[in-house]
Formats: structure tokens, sequence, C-alpha cells
């Protein structure tokens, strides 16, 4: 590895190789994908049960003791000077949505191994310990529900998740064990408020704030709170040639006709409300046919959580009208609630600290994706720093970071690492 120049408060970093390391490894995770043209990699998957092994590979690189979790969490940890002090815990996700990004999550995760790999280099310890965790489900696109790893860290898990059933009717259940994994045994992964000096993730933005500012990173203030819920519109199928417009209950125009009614609302509300239907289902699916049953989902966001639940209760009612009008059976049912995360103000200034040091301008924002501090909130103080992302596009293949933002990015954290000083009064703050 290149030689290290020593900046300011003994960091010593990587001329720009912590970037290019990072780089490196986000292609090498980004082609872990069940397709070929196209990154997708699922909570439980063969392809993520590969990203582990990978990940696991470099973390014990770092010097660090690996291992997965009971949940599928990939779990790193690299001890401070004083074996068995708590940690400080890093981490992001390393599932992807469908036809993902390669940065969404795997940056925060590469990142932080990086950093404790340059600390490991240097033979550097320090007063606490240092765990990465890359969490196995942040994105929910399997079972519908979301943050299963960091929930199951936090000791939150909820075991009626166990039942859900993916688009194939495989239940979380089967999945975890033909994953390899017990599912009466996910308590094993959830750790203690005693154990962890604070949370803290570094990931995209996801967004155009940070490229309008002209700026590689920033802090972020809090992390949005998401409902999502599960429709389902049941109508009568018929023939497409001799059934009557009037006397139709299409399911697949009374959908429609409800997701035109959550865009407009969400359109015409100026309180930063968004609103998605991200995925819909008609059958039997014939063009002939008029379809008799639509399933689709919801996902509503906004700044606070009050916003967002009496939107929701707004949006509820306007589907439950239309469906009465159509004559259309409604089952509406909420898939999964997040609360807004507030990221700790005493954290938060040690991150600006970090980004004063490496010579940018100190920039805070909100977060509009969730991100694992929402379950982790629960367990410790959580902060969160922002990586500028071309076009603040994610969720997208054309999802980029520089390689002098990635670079910038890391610097900040490695900072903060080595100046972390643990709050006042924790318990486990020897
Ligand atoms: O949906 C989100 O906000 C996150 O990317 N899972
Ligand atoms: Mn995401
Ligand atoms: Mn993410």
């Amino acid at each position: 590895m290149e030689s290290s120049t020593v900046m300011g408060a003994g960091t010593a970093v990587q001329d720009a190789s912590l970037g290019e390391e990072i780089a490196r490894r986000i292609n090498e995770l980004g082609a872990i994908s069940e397709d070929a043209d196209k990154l997708t990699r699922i909570y439980l998957s063969k392809e993520l049960r590969a990203a582990a092994d990978l990940i696991l590979t470099w973390m014990r690189e770092a010097s660090m003791s690996a291992h997965l979790d009971a949940i599928g969490n990939v779990c790193g940890r690299y001890e401070g000077a004083r074996p068995g002090a708590p940690c400080l815990m890093l981490g992001s996700h390393y599932d992807t949505v469908r036809d993902a990004g390669k940065w969404d999550g795997p940056l925060g995760v590469i990142t932080a191994i990086s950093c404790v790999a340059d600390l490991n280099r240097r033979g550097k310890r320090l007063p606490f310990a240092i765990e990465v965790i890359g969490f196995a489900d942040e994105e929910g696109v399997r079972f519908a529900s979301t943050l299963l790893g960091s929930r199951a860290v936090a000791g939150t898990f909820d075991d009626s998740v166990l039942s859900a059933r993916d688009r194939d009717g495989v239940s979380m259940r089967d999945a975890l064990v033909q994953f390899g994994l017990d599912p009466d045994h996910i308590g094993a992964a959830a750790r203690t408020r005693r154990e962890l000096l604070a949370y803290l993730e570094l990931h995209i933005e996801q967004g155009p704030v940070l490229e309008a500012q002209h700026l590689p990173v920033g802090v972020v203030t809090a992390i949005a709170g998401a409902t999502r819920l599960a429709a389902r519109l049941t109508g009568m199928a018929g023939h497409a040639g001799t059934v009557p417009m009037a006397l139709r209950r299409d399911a697949l125009a009374g959908a429609a006709e409800c997701i035109g009614a959550i865009e407009q609302f969400c359109r015409t509300d100026e309180g930063g409300l968004v609103g998605t239907v991200g995925y819909i289902q008609a059958r039997p699916g014939a063009t002939n046919v008029i379809p008799g049953e639509v399933s689709f989902t919801i996902d509503m966001r906004a700044p606070t959580d009050m916003h967002r639940k009496l939107a929701v209760a707004d949006v509820v009612r306007q589907i439950e009208a239309i469906a009465k009008r159509r004559q259309l059976a409604l089952q509406l049912d909420v898939t999964h609630e997040n609360r807004t995360a507030p990221c700790a103000p005493w954290l938060k200034a040690q991150i600006a600290e970090a980004i004063g040091a490496e010579g940018y301008r100190v920039f805070e924002l909100p977060s509009g994706a969730g991100h694992d501090g929402m379950a982790m909130i629960d367990i410790a103080d959580v902060a969160m720093i922002f990586v500028r992302c071309r076009g603040g596009i994610s969720h997208h293949p054309d999802e980029h970071v520089e390689l002098a933002d990635a670079d910038a990015g890391a610097r900040v954290l490695l900072r903060v690492i080595e100046n972390f000083r643990p709050r006042e009064g924790h318990a486990g703050a020897g």
C-alpha cells in the first residue's frame, strides 16, 4: 500500500488509496448478483451468501474477528487496546434493491473495513473496539418488512415476519433454513446499549443536495420515517369484449384511480410529503380479461412522523372511497412503519469536526431515505455521514460515486474514528 501521510491529530491517511481500495471492492461486490445484466442481491439469496463470504474475508484481512450472525448480518470486530471494551459500531447494509446501484449500502460497509485496515496497517489500537456490521436486509425487498437485520441486532425483530412470504411463496422461516440459519435463534443477534458507544453509518446521499452545494460530504440531521402499505383490490374478472363498461368491476382501473389520487395528494402537499407505488400486480394478467384482482404497494414519507401519519390516514380514506364507489373489495394493511430517527448532536459535532479538519465546509442535511440507524437508535445514539453521488441518482444502475468523494468520505470517517470521544457517562465507557 502507498506511503502514508500524517495529517493533524495523528491521523495517517493513504494518498487517495483508501478511495481506490474502496472503489475496487465496490466493483467486486457489485458483481455478485442474481441477474447477469443488472445488480439484484436480496435477503437470504445464494448471492447474498456469496457477498457475505467476500466481506468476511475482507474483515479478516483487516485483522478483525468476523462471523455471520443469527439473521445473516456480517459482523467484524477490531479489538481496542483493552480487549472486550465496548465498541464504536460502523456499518451499513449489503443487500440491494432490484436493478440496483452498487454503492447504496456497500459503500458504508467497505469504507468502514478500509478504515480499520488502515489502522491495522499502522498497528494502531484505540481505547475502544471497532465493530463493522453489514446488515443483511435493509431494503426489505423480499419480505415487505424492512430493517430485518438491524432490528435483530437492536432486539426489536418481530417474529411474525417469519411467516411473511416472498413472490414465490417462500416464507422467511424457510428461507432462513435454506440459508443455513435457525429461525428460532434470531434472538442471538441482539446486542445491548452497554456494548455500543454509538452507531455511525457512512452512506451515499441518494439525492442532489451535496452536488448542488459542491461538497463531497455532509452531516445527516435525521432519518425520515416511512410507512409502507400493501393494498389489494378485488372486483370481477370478465371477458374484455362482452362486458359493457357500466357493468364492470375492474380492479386495475380502480387501482389506477387510487395511484393517481396518491400522486395528486402528495404533489399538492407543501410539507415535503412523498408517496410512491413501486409495485403492482394484476390478475389474471391476460390482455383480453378484465382484471379481477390487483395488489400494489404504497410507500409514504414526510419530514415529521405527525405529518406522515396524518397523510397516510387521508390517503387511506381516499382509497376506501374509490373502492366503495367502484364496488371493489379492499384489503389494506400497514406492512412496515418506521419512526423518524434524529441523529445525536454529540456525534454530529464530532463528524463536523472531522469534516472541517479535512478542509471541507460543514453542511447538515436530512435523509429522505431510510437507513439501519432507524432500528439501531433503540440501543445506541446514531449518526450518519453522507457522501455525494452523481446526479443524486440511486436505486438505479447509474448510481455512482467519484473516486475523490469515496476517498473524502473515508478520510472523514477515519478521522472521526481516531478522534472519537465516547459520550460522558456511557455505561461501558472505561
Ligand atoms: O427505502 C429506503 O429509503 C432505503 O433505501 N431502503
Ligand atoms: Mn436503498
Ligand atoms: Mn441504503
